[in-house]
């Protein structure tokens, strides 16, 4: 196989779309927006969407299944050079899909990460008609990278797709991915901490990150809307085999704290990013925890 056909990647992913919203417990909070989408990206995934994206609650669409065909505009893909990239989503029939809704202001979310996941990059493709997104973006290093297309079809649910892409280039040293032993960090002049109400995986358990000024210690109840909540969080197992992105409880929150709840899938070692907004600037805080 030569170098070209690799970074076409025609996407042979096709993966059934289980939609449930059958959780008692997180349907029961009375915003109704705590949502979180789960990917298991090694089987055929199981995608569920509660409650926040109108039309999702109760009457849900039987499984469909969608493609996503990840290609690059130019041959080799090389480290730090601006590249453009193309996503094109089919149905079952191999059909462009042209109809997607609104979810959290984009018609598509991208999360880009390289294999040991210290790069994280959350980005928004447009779409340009028949069934593709594209967006110009910049991988920093050579190495292998997973892209997850984040999406919802008009007549499906919240949809997740994904594919390595090797970029050529020297890589960037491995780090490990180590659990945190002390889950406070201080980023962008702030601080920030991260509860976890249970490290028990099948478990539910609520994300609360309380976010301070680094400086006076002061909680900073000014959080501002990122692409229309008070947060987002993904999180991804090590081996990026497992997506959840998750939605806070309360969209409205403007901090100190903001509140997320999921459930983590397998024991395990995941990393979850913090993605916030304050004073115009959006600043990502990754935590990596240990789940048992
Ligand atoms: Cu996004």
């Amino acid at each position: 196989m030569n170098k070209s056909m690799m970074l076409m990647l025609t996407g042979v992913l096709a993966f059934g779309v289980l939609t449930a919203c059958g959780n008692p417990k997180e349907n029961a909070h009375s915003d109704g927006h705590g949502s979180s989408h789960q990917t298991d990206t090694n089987s055929p995934a199981a995608t569920a969407s509660h409650g926040e994206h109108s039309g999702h609650d109760g009457g849900e669409k039987s499984a469909a299944s969608y493609k996503a065909s990840f290609s690059f505009a130019s041959e080799a893909v090389k480290g730090n050079e601006q590249v453009q990239l193309s996503i094109q989503i089919s149905d079952t029939g191999g059909n462009p899909v042209n109809e997607f809704e609104l979810n959290h202001e984009k018609l598509m979310h991208l999360i880009i990460v390289n294999k040991d996941l210290a790069y994280f990059k959350h980005i928004h493709p447009e779409f340009s008609g028949n069934g593709t997104f594209t967006i110009d973006t910049t991988f920093p290093n050579g190495g292998e990278y997973k892209l997850f297309a984040d999406f919802v079809p008009s007549n499906g649910s919240g949809t997740t797709l994904s594919e390595w892409v090797k970029i050529e280039g020297e890589p960037k040293a491995e780090e490990g991915i180590i659990a945190d032993t002390n889950r406070v960090k201080v980023v962008y002049g702030k601080e920030v901490e991260l509860a976890l109400s249970s490290t028990k995986a099948k478990e539910e358990t609520m994300l609360t990150f309380t976010i301070s000024d680094a400086q006076t210690k002061q909680g900073i109840s000014d959080l501002e809307q990122y692409l229309g909540a008070v947060g987002h969080v993904v999180i991804l197992s090590e081996d990026a085999e497992q997506y959840l992105h998750v939605h806070p409880m309360d969209e409205k929150a403007t901090g100190p704290k903001a509140e997320f709840m999921t459930a983590f899938p397998n024991p395990g070692t995941y990393k979850i990013w913090g993605q916030f907004q304050h004073q115009g600037k959006v600043f990502t805080i990754p935590f990596v925890v240990d789940i048992q």
